[in-house]
Order: structure tokens, then C-alpha cells, then sequence
């Protein structure tokens, strides 16, 4: 089974084992994706990237060019990844309370209808249990294809249209999610679309969408919305069994209607 319905798999059967008790969830799933996220090389990879993408932003403001509102944004959004990547105190797959006294619970607890976290951070409805994709959502990313050795296509954009959300009633920290995935790309001299319906989930307690993968070369989407930032996510192609990301991250920005 692949890694990415392990995690989904894993936290419905965590959802049920542990209902009744804050135990640290020790899931085939989570293990997984810890075990992943752990490898020395991926990380130095992604840091790379990172430092190379600081960089050229921050050459971009030395220049004193436009759009700084835009570079604002992007150092926000690369200040969020690294802090992902350094971690916020708790086990993988945990939930930071936040506050004075850092406190984890696991990520199956948030919007549950009971308060897990002391300062019930866990059920915060302005933050925590906001929903930022609800049904007619549209997802606008642009890639950059130079390093993309993975696709088929090489897709210089990818839409991500969310057609339903169902909040199940055996797992209410995760939304069930439906949409049309829309790839635009050039071949043969010209400008080509597919889309493709996807599946996938979103994750309350870390923000975070996966979307599965359509097609027979098993990549998948995966999205982390900063908490109180609908507007946008930090998005990367991923490979289903082991989670390496494929090219470069991207960034998802919500169309205005
Ligand atoms: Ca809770």
C-alpha cells in the first residue's frame, strides 16, 4: 500500500484505537512519514533550495525592485518552511499547543469537539479548524520546469479546482477532499491541458492538503497552508512511497472571485 493512503489509512485506524486516550500515536503511518522526513540527504536538499531561494530574493531587495509586498510574502513563506523543517518541539505527526509551556498532542485530536490542548488551541476555530479550501476553491501555482526530472508532463502550471469536502463523522481532524486537477504544459509547439480528478484530505492540526496520485506514475500534491493564510500554500510534487519531493516546491494562490 502506498505511503501516502498509509497516512490516511493509519489515521483512521489511530482515530478509532485511540479516541479515549492523548498517547502518542505509534501508527505503521506515522512512523513512515517520520522516517522519511528524517533522511539526512532530503533535508540537505530542501535546505539547499531554500538558501538558494533566500538568496535570490534577497538580491531581488537589494536591488530595490517593485513588488516588495510580494518578497514579503515569499520570506514568510520560506520562514514557515524552515521552521517545518527544523521542526516545532513535538513528535512527528504531533500538534503544537503553543503558549508559554509547549505542550503536543497527537494531530488525530484537533477539532474533535473536545478541548486536548490546555489553552484549547486544538479547537480554535479561527485558527486551527478554519476550513481554507471549501468546495469552489481554486489553487493557481506556477512551476519552474528546470528542475523538474520527475513528470511526464513538466507542467508549467498546475490549477487545483476543489469540487466537494466531506468532514467524516469516524475522523473529524481530517476533511475528505474531491477536486479537478488541471496541468497545463507545452508539447508539440504548443500549449496542452489535462485535467484529472483527484482525491485526497486535509489536515486540521498541521494545515496541510494531500492530494493522492491520479496516474500510474504515483506522484501526489501536497499543500501546507500557514495557520490564518488562506490566500496561499506551500506546495511540492511528491513521490507516493517515499515522499522525496519531485523539482522544486511551488506555491499555491487562491483565486479571487
Ligand atoms: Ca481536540
Amino acid at each position: 500500500m502506498s505511503a501516502l493512503w498509509l497516512l490516511l489509512g493509519a489515521a483512521a485506524l489511530c482515530a478509532i484505537a485511540s479516541a479515549d486516550h492523548h498517547a502518542d500515536c505509534s501508527c505503521p503511518g506515522g512512523r513512515q512519514w517520520g522516517s522519511v522526513a528524517a533522511k539526512t540527504d532530503a533535508q540537505e536538499a530542501r535546505i539547499n533550495r531554500l538558501a538558494g531561494k533566500v538568496e535570490a530574493v534577497a538580491e531581488k531587495l537589494r536591488k530595490g525592485k517593485k513588488r516588495v509586498k510580494n518578497f514579503l510574502e515569499e520570506f514568510q513563506e520560506l520562514e514557515y518552511r524552515v521552521n517545518e523543517i527544523e521542526g516545532n518541539g513535538c513528535e512527528t505527526r504531533h500538534f503544537q499547543c503553543g503558549g508559554d509551556f509547549p505542550y503536543c498532542i497527537s494531530d488525530l485530536l484537533c477539532c474533535d469537539g473536545s478541548n486536548d490542548c490546555p489553552n484549547g488551541a486544538d479547537e480554535n476555530n479561527a485558527t486551527t479548524c478554519h476550513i481554507p479550501i471549501p468546495a469552489g476553491t481554486v489553487l493557481i501555482g506556477h512551476l519552474n520546469t528546470d528542475h523538474d526530472f520527475c513528470t511526464k508532463r513538466k507542467p508549467t502550471e498546475i490549477d487545483l479546482i476543489i469540487t466537494s469536502i466531506v468532514r467524516p463523522e469516524y475522523l473529524k481532524s481530517r476533511l475528505l477532499v474531491k477536486a479537478n486537477l488541471r496541468l497545463k504544459f507545452f508539447a508539440e509547439g504548443a500549449e496542452q491541458e489535462d485535467v484529472l480528478p483527484v482525491k485526497g484530505y486535509y489536515n486540521f492540526c498541521n494545515h496541510q492538503l494531500v492530494i493522492l496520485p491520479p496516474e500510474s506514475d504515483r506522484l501526489g500534491l501536497v499543500c501546507n497552508f500557514r495557520a490564518g493564510n488562506d490566500h496561499r500554500c506551500l506546495a511540492a510534487i511528491v513521490h507516493e512511497a517515499s515522499l522525496t519531493h519531485c523539482g522544486d516546491d511551488f506555491i499555491f494562490v487562491k483565486e479571487e472571485h
